[in-house]
């Protein structure tokens, strides 16, 4: 659309998930005129996509929701202790209604590209089939875990049966009945869909790289009381997470696992496998720092697998031994492990015999074995945290894309700025604390500080703000030693270090230092007049 004038707004949002309904709402309130632009048919961002059998949150869902609104907060009702994505889903419709958010959101909408002005104050914003857009400030909702990652297998295309990455799942749902189904990948999702699969369909082939720890998630419905007990105690709930580690409103331990003789520290263990779900891992203060301490969690996890699983040798190619239990995302599961002792399921170690190719039948490994299907699953993850920002490849202002500009790597400042690239913010980029933390819990902090800093550069008559290169390589730095001071790292093929994405620059990509932490950095950093930004106004100097 050349010859049209763009359309103009004082700020541009890319993604209608939680991020970038939260971020609409909040420009709003600032007067500002903002739009959002959204692939999909819907809002719901990761919740609209991912439809695989099972797919749920592994947050429960009393606190895997929005804290800004405390009317919200006390008219919606979650029906279990964790919320299925068709509940997340609706819960996201409700805010877009309830705050009437759709008039300025365009669904359909495909971000193709981002050029920053020669001056850095401003954007323009190209989308398919559609006129360019232009903005003083670009914020990017675009998620962490966005990005698929489907395996370069030979053969895919001459595939006879059915294939599906679970985070772009048909939407009508897939009838497996009757069908022999292959599974690859036993992350969180994998963990997730595999019981599901099994009891829809004829067999069930798992095609495993890496055994997984697994914790019960333990699921039940919530009751009235319970759902009644949580709505009055949120003023509590949200104090505990503000302060918190990983932003869910439990407190890790202050005790090492060494301190505890062996006897206790089994009762502990036992209670909280009980109780199940992620807070397992808040067991002890040291689990995540010690090896000494993290052996003593992940001996306890493999005893259980070998207990459940009655085949030795499954449960033997079942056990992890290659990382420490929570060093990798711990997946929390319904019935994960006692799906392998079912007749129609078969595992198989593609790490001892890898997948050579794709053959119209089915897969063939190295051995020369092929497992025949009819579907095949990949639960193979995603391109994490820098994926979704380098698919939108901003250019900045020296003409400089963001892909190049990462070449060997992330560089942000807080993980929600780049230098080089003004007037960008990137909600939950790499550097912040994302996906270490429950995912509302961390983008409610960022977009809040967005809608701080915008405030700010409107009250001080400034129009251009950018990180400044030194500010954002001592957060490089800091993020590597905080990320040294726990096992995290050690884990060689986490996909925090981008060890899943062949070719992936290897840099521990989340901010291993502590929500709380965290938060309070940036807190600290605006009320120190944006520390470590430049921000300037039209005609003053830079
Ligand atoms: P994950 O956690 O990245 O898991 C992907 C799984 O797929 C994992 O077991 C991988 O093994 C496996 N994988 C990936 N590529 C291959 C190939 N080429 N061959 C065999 N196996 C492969 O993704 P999820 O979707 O489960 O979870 C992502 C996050 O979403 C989750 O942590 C929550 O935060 C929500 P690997 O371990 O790399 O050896």
């Amino acid at each position: 659309g050349q010859d049209v004038a763009p359309e103009e707004f004082d700020a541009v949002v890319v993604g209608a998930g939680f991020a970038g309904l939260y971020m609409l709402h909040r420009l709003r309130g600032l007067g500002m005129s903002a739009v959002v632009l959204e692939r999909a048919d819907g809002v719901g961002g990761t919740w609209y996509w991912n439809r695989y059998p099972g797919a749920r949150c592994d947050s429960e869902s009393y606190y895997y929701c929005y804290s800004f609104d405390s009317a919200l907060e006390q008219e919606w009702t979650w029906t279990e202790r964790y919320p299925r994505q068709p509940e997340i889903r609706a819960y996201l419709d409700h805010v877009a209604d309830r705050f009437d958010l759709r008039r300025d959101i365009r669904l359909s909408t495909t971000v193709t590209g981002a050029r920053a002005d020669a001056d850095g104050r401003g954007w323009t914003v190209s989308v398919e089939d559609g006129p360019d857009l232009r903005c003083r400030f670009l914020v990017t909702a675009v998620g962490c875990l966005s990005a698929a990652n489907v395996p370069d297998l030979p053969g895919l295309d001459d595939f006879a049966g059915r294939w599906f990455h679970t985070g772009s799942w048909p939407h009508g749902g897939v009838d497996v009945a009757g069908r022999r189904v292959g599974v690859v990948g036993t992350g969180s999702t994998g963990i997730q869909a595999i019981p599901v699969l099994a009891e829809q369909a004829a067999h069930l082939t798992v095609f495993q790289r890496t055994p997984n720890y697994s914790i019960p998630a333990r699921n039940a419905p919530l009751t009235e009381d319970e759902s009644r007990a949580y709505k009055a105690d949120y003023d509590h709930i949200r104090e505990i997470q503000a302060g918190s580690t990983n932003g869910h409103p439990f407190t890790i331990d202050d005790r090492s696992a060494l301190d505890d003789p062996d006897d206790e520290r089994e009762r502990r263990y036992r209670a909280a496998w009980e109780r199940g779900g992620l807070r397992f891992r808040a067991s002890y203060r040291d689990l995540l720092a010690d090896e000494a301490a993290n052996a003593t969690a992940s001996e306890f996890i493999r005893d259980r697998i070998r207990e459940v699983v009655e085949d030795p040798a499954t449960a033997e190619a079942l056990v992890p031994h290659d990382h420490g239990f929570a060093t990798k995302r711990p997946p929390i599961d319904t019935h994960y492990f006692e799906t392998y002792n079912r007749d129609d399921v078969t595992l198989v170690d593609v790490r001892a015999d890898p997948v050579e190719a794709v053959e119209p039948g089915g897969l063939r490994l190295r051995s020369g074995a092929l497992h025949e299907l009819d579907d095949l699953v990949f639960a193979t993850g995603f391109d994490a945290l820098t994926g979704p920002l380098l698919r939108l490849d901003p250019v900045g202002p020296d003409g400089t894309a963001l892909s190049d500009a990462w070449r060997a790597g992330p560089r942000t400042y807080l993980g929600l700025a780049v230098s080089g690239f003004p007037n960008l913010f990137t909600v939950t980029g790499p550097f912040s604390p994302s996906v270490l933390t429950n995912m509302p819990t961390a983008i409610e902090q960022h977009v809040d500080w967005i809608a701080g800093c915008l405030a700010h550069l409107r009250a001080t008559g400034r129009d251009r703000i950018e990180a400044d290169p030194v500010a954002e390589r001592d957060w490089g730095e800091h993020n590597r030693a905080a990320a040294d001071a726990t096992l995290l790292p050690r884990a060689a093929s986490s996909w925090y270090l981008g060890a899943n994405v062949p070719g992936k620059p290897s840099v521990f990509m989340p901010y291993a230092g502590g929500f709380a932490r965290y938060a309070a950095t940036c807190a600290d950093v605006a009320a120190d007049g944006y520390r470590g930004f430049r921000l300037s106004g039209r005609g003053a100097a830079a």
